[in-house]
């Protein structure tokens, strides 16, 4: 019994590298702080798989519904390849603090 849950617990560890490195054409790194994203907007391309990546001071996340995209300090990173241009507005999705509500940004698929 004890030498099966080794395994499984070995097999799971195994696929984590595997999904690091998946490739994407481009990185977007968006930096948040209290209680700020560091820049208005983000720009990313439609049709190209871009990683974004979130880079927290504190305890900040941001979702967009429309494009699959949910990171958190958690999960810091994920790779989406946007289809349809547009602009999708994000707010920080944690309760971080007095400046939470004063925290979004816009992210532009052109
Ligand atoms: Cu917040």
């Amino acid at each position: 019994m004890l030498s099966l849950g080794l395994t499984a617990c070995g097999g799971s560890q195994a696929d984590t590298p595997a999904a690091a490195t998946e490739a994407a054409d481009t990185e977007l790194v968006i930096q948040a702080t209290n209680y700020q994203f560091d820049q208005p907007e983000y720009h990313i391309k439609a049709g190209e798989s871009v990683r974004i990546i979130l880079e927290a001071k504190g305890n900040h996340g941001l979702q967009v519904k429309e494009l699959g995209l949910k990171l958190d300090p958690n999960q810091t990173e994920q790779i989406i390849t946007p289809e349809k241009p547009g602009t999708y507005e994000f707010f920080c999705t944690i309760m971080c603090g007095p400046g939470h509500k004063d925290m979004h940004a816009k992210l532009i698929v052109e």
